[in-house]
């Protein structure tokens, strides 16, 4: 299902509010959004000041409305994507190039991104920044695609800086051609099907790995359609509501940010990669897409994530029954296991495999099943009740992590698990207070 088909759909489902009043992309717009962060509804920006076409933001800020864009409930998405995970690797569905995309309806005689609906948001925010849109590039030794999101900030009508974390396989492709004196050539896609931008972030996809084949098993075994490039020889989403095609330059580096993060602090500016940009497409009526750092990144994170993260636990741990990437750990940071361990001890073991399976986390806390490990309150009181610090805790000081986290200068930072798990034998002190259940039907009660 193609972006604008999909909005169609969730406008059907009363998943989307309109905002009819103009606003002006530069603040208010995100202003407006960060009210509705969260809630059931993703919002269209009907007219934005000076810009031709309307935006969408808020996709992934709620589970229920991502699930919905799979046609499965929000609880359901991380098994969902799971699945197709496990499909992609056992058969992938390659993309296929078609005649007449879409995505080239119109192809802009005169490159402006200023003319593009892309928002500043944060107040300190260094400039307009397309923050959720896919990157496509190719290994440039053996031709694989890789898709992943970057963010993107607009420093001249034809020009943007983007950012690159280490590890990344865009970084490795860049550094790969750099070395050749050689510019990646690229397309970022925008308004694209939620199975590609899923693809584009899911963990867990190697580097000789076309991830474009594991949005073909989100979305039911359909190949993805690819687009021919007019400037680069890297293609583009065929459905994309806009595709910039570019390069990367070699030993080019010019200020990016700052950008207020996905852990709610600003990273700050700095020198890093450039774009130039040398063609822009879109569809007819173009409708584009943006994103609110915060909850849309910490549920793009954890329903992309935790499905590989169960797995891999539920192999090694016994007694684990599920991990939740918490909003209250940004997503990344840290997640909730529920585990009744069989014997004393597994508790700590479910803490060292989840820092095994998913690198970014600093934080690990354990929990009975007794916990809901979707209520940040209940797993805070068992670690209040249920965690002695003096024989529950386990501390690796110095250890690789994310770099966007503050606490973690350079990517290296302290990893900790808490295991507030009951320990076997002891469940008698920890039986939870009942009361009676009643129907309040039959009682008048004003
Ligand atoms: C909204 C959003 C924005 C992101 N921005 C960046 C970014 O600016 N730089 C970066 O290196 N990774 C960023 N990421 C993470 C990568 O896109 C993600 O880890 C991806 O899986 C990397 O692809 P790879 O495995 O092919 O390297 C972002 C993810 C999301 C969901
Ligand atoms: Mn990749």
């Amino acid at each position: 299902m193609d972006f604008r088909t999909m909005i169609q759909s969730l406008e059907e489902k009363g998943m989307i509010a309109h905002v009819r009043t103009e606003v002006d992309p530069v603040h208010e717009l995100a202003g407006v959004a960060k009210r509705f962060e969260g809630g059931k509804k993703a919002l269209i920006f009907d007219k934005v000041k000076g810009k031709e076409f309307p935006v969408v933001c808020g996709l992934w800020w709620n589970r229920d409305v991502l699930g919905a864009q799979f046609g499965v409930s929000g609880r359901e998405v991380p098994a969902y994507i799971g699945n197709a995970l496990e499909r992609f690797h056992s058969a992938p569905v390659p993309p296929v190039i078609v005649g007449a995309p879409p995505c080239q309806e119109i192809v802009e005689g005169d490159i402006d991104l200023t003319r593009l609906t892309i928002p500043t948001l944060a107040l300190e925010d260094g400039g307009a920044y397309l923050d959720d849109s896919v990157v496509i590039a190719k290994d440039p030794d053996t031709g694989v695609r890789n898709t992943s999101i970057h963010r993107i900030m607009v420093t001249g009508k034809n020009r943007c800086t983007m950012l690159m974390d280490l590890g990344r396989h865009l970084r490795d492709y860049y550094e790969r051609a750099e070395k050749k004196g050689q510019p990646l050539e690229i397309t970022i896609n925008n308004g694209v099907p939620a199975s590609v931008y899923t693809c584009a972030i899911t963990a867990g996809t190697a580097i000789d790995e076309d991830e474009l084949g594991l949005a073909a098993a989100l979305q039911g075994d359909k190949a993805i359609a690819l687009s021919r490039s007019r400037t680069v020889g890297v293609e583009g989403i065929a459905s994309a509501e806009v595709v910039l095609e570019g390069r990367i330059l070699p030993r080019v580096r010019e200020p990016e940010g700052p950008f207020g993060e996905v852990t709610g602090y600003y990273a700050q500016r700095d020198d890093r990669w450039v774009v130039e940009i040398t063609a822009i497409t879109r569809r007819r009526d173009t409708m584009m897409q943006t994103l609110l750092p915060g909850k849309e990144v910490w549920n793009s994170i954890g329903a992309c994530s935790e499905a590989g993260l169960l797995k891999t636990l539920s192999k090694q741990v016994p007694g684990v029954k599920n991990v939740y990437l918490a909003h209250a750990n940004c997503g990344f940071y840290g997640c909730v296991v529920q585990c009744d361990p069989p014997r004393a001890g597994f508790g700590k073991n479910a803490i060292l495999a989840a820092f095994g399976a998913f690198p970014p986390l600093n934080m690990v806390t354990v929990v009975n099943s007794d916990v809901d490990i979707f209520d940040a309150e209940d797993v805070m009181r068992a670690v209040t009740l249920r965690f002695d610090p003096t024989k529950d805790l386990v501390v690796v000081p110095a250890a690789a992590c994310h770099e966007l986290n503050p606490v973690c200068p350079g990517g290296l930072g302290a990893k900790y698990g808490f295991d507030a798990t009951i320990p076997p034998g002891e469940e008698e002190r920890y039986r939870r207070v009942a009361f009676r259940e009643v129907d309040l039907a039959k009682y008048v009660i004003e």
